[in-house]
């Protein structure tokens, strides 16, 4: 096939991958925002290379003018969380939206590969609207923990560097790692509210922050030099305190003053 035909066929698998990509950041920002949990954690996307898509086409039998109703995973997003109970409750999320068709899954989390292979697979159907209409076309949505995401990436790599033909003293090693991971897992849900509870006060921390420190920056403006100086120190000597009620009154009496200023400049 030639470059030029490449480039058109993967153009809309590129274009599926930003937009889905775009989308589930937009949920990751809208639930951080409102100071929610959020179950996705990191978010990354890809199209297949072209060397991947031709010895995919090789190992799997797939004649290249079948490629695009065969290979179903051409554009690829991959939703990364800190807890397997999360990876369930992003599928059903996927499942409720009216953008994205899941027409299978794959649940290799309950049921692991022999590789020792753990993620849950949705292979969906995405509209994208290109220069020449409207195409729907495959993808695949890999959902895992941070756990199963560092073992398949290792796992991977060492399938790439020896062919598909991992020494079987190195294959033992990769099961026993994913044993291990499996534990880990359990580990980490078993602790998860604590997890959470400090991811939560932390994303809280960094918005009052936020808010504060623009707040005082338009001070500068409404407020003498002085006044605004005077605040900030005032907030940099609670912030060090690390206290969050200190840091929450601090926040909404710093509202009033501003409010206080806003309306005297405008009146
Ligand atoms: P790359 O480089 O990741 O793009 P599915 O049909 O989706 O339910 P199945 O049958 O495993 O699952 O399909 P396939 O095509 O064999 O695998 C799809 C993708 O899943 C792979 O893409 C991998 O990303 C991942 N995967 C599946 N099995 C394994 C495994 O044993 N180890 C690792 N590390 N990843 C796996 P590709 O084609 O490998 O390419």
């Amino acid at each position: 096939m030639e470059i030029q035909l490449w480039r058109e066929i993967l153009e809309p698998y590129a274009l599926a991958v930003d937009e889905l990509v775009i989308k589930f950041t937009h949920i990751q920002k809208s639930l951080r925002k409102q100071d929610d949990y959020c179950p996705i954690e990191l978010i990354s996307g890809r199209v297949k290379t072209i060397a991947s898509i031709v010895e995919k086409c090789n190992r799997k039998k797939i004649p290249l003018e079948r490629l695009e109703e065969e290979m179903t995973d051409i554009a690829g997003v991959r939703l990364i969380c800190q807890f397997v109970e999360d990876c369930y409750v992003v599928a059903d999320m996927i499942k409720k939206r009216s953008d994205i068709l899941v027409v299978s899954e794959s649940d290799y989390i309950a049921e692991p590969k022999d590789s020792g292979y753990r993620s849950y697979h949705m292979k969906i159907r995405y509209t994208v609207e290109t220069v020449k209409g409207p195409k729907t076309l495959n993808a695949e949505i890999q959902i895992r923990t941070l756990g199963m995401n560092c073992w398949s990436t290792i796992e991977h790599s060492l399938q790439y560097k020896y062919r598909g033909n991992i020494p079987e003293e190195l294959r033992n090693r990769l099961e026993h790692v994913a044993d291990e991971m499996v534990q880990t897992d359990r580990e980490l849900s078993e602790i998860r509210d604590e997890i959470k509870a400090a991811r939560e006060q932390r994303f809280e921390e960094e918005r009052i922050v936020n808010d504060i420190l623009l707040t005082i920056q338009n001070l500068y403006r409404f407020a003498s030099r002085r006044e605004a100086v005077r605040i900030q120190e005032e907030f940099f000597r609670i912030y060090e305190e690390k206290n969050m009620d200190k840091l929450r009154y601090f926040a909404n009496e710093l509202d009033i003053i501003a409010e206080g200023y806003r309306a005297q400049t405008t009146s």
